[in-house]
């Protein structure tokens, strides 16, 4: 990761472009007061700088301040071309459609999501925006690859532009089964959006399949296995790639001394407790906190945990907090931590040590390291990288990690206390379980789950759904 001041380039053309809500990059202060932008420590952009760099790719995506337009320039070897956003669609296109309809519903619809017309036609000119802007970008028979739900049509109206191009979309949230999908009343629209690319993939087979069976049933299209013709004779493939993580980079910077030492130095801090529980979240409904909570207040309560012995450090960064649901829960969290601290009579250390910080990379790398156990609850998750992370990190086979049936990871993390987060009991039994068990029960599911975070990481990811799009005519 470095800065750069940003060099202004007027109309950049590329034969590979991402189009993505967020542009790759962040904006920063110097210390002479000038800002520039730094390239955002996120997993997807580690993963396709390479391809970036090798084709002089360029990143087209929102800036990030609304009302605020800005020309293309470049930044750390890769050309951004910000697209626009007025306050008006911020507030309907992504926290109205994308954050209060779309992820509510496609995450099992745990929040009620609210459709609202006026949300969609601001996602309909957003998306046209976008694809305009690919458009411009894309050189002659480029690819060009678009991501995530706040961008469903693009495909389909990338194409209507440039049919020389090869389009792939990948679903970084779980694709909802028929019944919910159906609730959308736009729900012809996206199908038909998505089958503008040539690669749709998603991070489970479930999704792909889901997506494939709603095409027929809705859309009347011919299908095979994974494969859609479209009205237009051709033929769309719709493929599971499970996202991952730069697992070397993880557990190279999780065993620098500098990192180690902050380790043994966040346990000091927390009183060299026996064991260390950690949770990490954006404080998302779909997290499955106030389970996790609850279930660890209440093994305090019963005596089944002392915390003399087990602290419990929750890191929960708050998120898209202009929209109400995501208000409410940092109150309801914020009141059951308290309650479980004040409950617990001590004087001390809180059996919860709760942080809504953001932390660098580094700072995570100790906090996992320093842990014993990683608790990862959702109710449903397209992958969740932060137990993959925690597993990488891990300098040897100790450690437990209990991770919900319903998060994507846990098609391929078998070996990890598996949970019904729903199950408050069946939660505190299967923490008790991960906490006791013995040093060579860990080291016999860690060994597997560590095989396989290195063995399938971001690279291969990448290199896997580029491949199959590569192979598409
Ligand atoms: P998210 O819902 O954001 O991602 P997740 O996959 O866990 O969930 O990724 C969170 C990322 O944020 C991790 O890389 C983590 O390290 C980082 N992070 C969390 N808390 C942090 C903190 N306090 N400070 C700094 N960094 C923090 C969506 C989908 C997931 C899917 C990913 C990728 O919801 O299911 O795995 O995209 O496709």
């Amino acid at each position: 990761m470095s800065t750069d001041r940003g060099k202004k380039s007027s109309s950049p053309t590329s034969s590979f472009v991402v189009v993505a809500n967020r542009l790759a990059v962040d904006r920063i202060e110097h210390a002479d007061g000038s800002t520039g932008w730094r390239t955002s420590p996120g997993g997807l952009v580690t993963a396709l700088e390479p391809v970036m760099r090798a084709n002089d790719g360029a990143w087209i995506g929102w800036h990030g301040a609304p009302d605020e337009k800005l020309r293309p320039f470049s930044s750390d070897g890769m050309q951004l071309v910000p697209v626009h956003l007025t306050s008006d669609e911020v507030r309907d296109y992504y926290e109205g459609l994308s954050n209060g309809t779309l992820w509510p519903l496609y995450h099992d619809a745990v929040e009620h999501p609210h459709f609202h017309r006026e949300w969609w036609d601001a996602y309909v000119e957003v998306n046209e925006r976008f694809a305009a802007r690919a458009a411009e970008v894309a050189e002659p028979g480029a690819v060009v690859w678009v991501q995530d739900y706040q961008l469903q049509l693009v495909p389909q109206l990338l194409r209507q532009r440039r049919p020389d191009l090869r389009i792939g979309f990948f679903l970084h949230i779980p694709f909802p089964p028929l019944e919910l999908f159906q609730q959308l009343p736009w729900r012809n629209q996206i199908l038909e959006g998505l089958l503008g690319a040539d690669l749709v993939g998603f991070q489970l087979p479930g999704g792909a399949q889901n997506f494939v069976r709603l095409v027929r049933q809705r859309l009347h299209l011919q299908t095979h296995r994974d494969r859609v013709r479209t009205a237009d004779g051709r033929t769309v493939l719709a493929r599971a790639y499970p996202i991952s993580i730069d697992a070397d980079s993880f557990h190279d910077l999780a065993a620098s001394p500098a990192v180690e030492q902050r380790a043994k130095q966040i346990r000091h801090d927390l009183g060299d407790p026996t064991t260390m529980i950690l949770g990490v979240d954006r404080l998302d409904y779909t997290k499955g906190l106030r389970q996790r909570i609850r279930a660890f207040g209440e093994l305090v309560n019963e005596g089944r945990v002392d915390p003399e012995e087990t602290v419990y450090v929750q890191v929960a960064t708050p998120s898209r907090e202009r929209v109400d649901q995501y208000r409410q829960l940092r109150d309801d969290i914020d009141m059951l931590v308290g309650r479980i601290n004040g409950e617990s009579g001590r004087i001390g250390r809180p059996p919860i040590t709760y942080l809504h910080a953001s932390y660098p990379r580094d700072e995570m790398a100790a906090l996992y390291r320093a842990a014993d156990i990683m608790v990862v609850t959702p109710l449903r998750d397209g992958m969740n990288l932060v137990a993959k992370e925690f597993i990488a990190c891990r300098q040897d086979d100790s450690g437990a990690l209990v991770l919900s049936e319903f998060a994507g990871a846990a098609k391929e993390l078998r070996q990890a206390y598996l949970v019904n987060p729903y199950d408050i009991n069946g939660l505190k039994e299967r923490l008790l379980e991960a906490m006791t068990d013995s040093p060579r029960v860990h080291a016999r599911r860690m060994r597997f789950l560590r095989k396989q975070v290195f063995e399938n990481d971001i690279d291969r990811w990448a290199s896997l759904f580029l491949d199959d799009l590569a192979g598409r005519s």
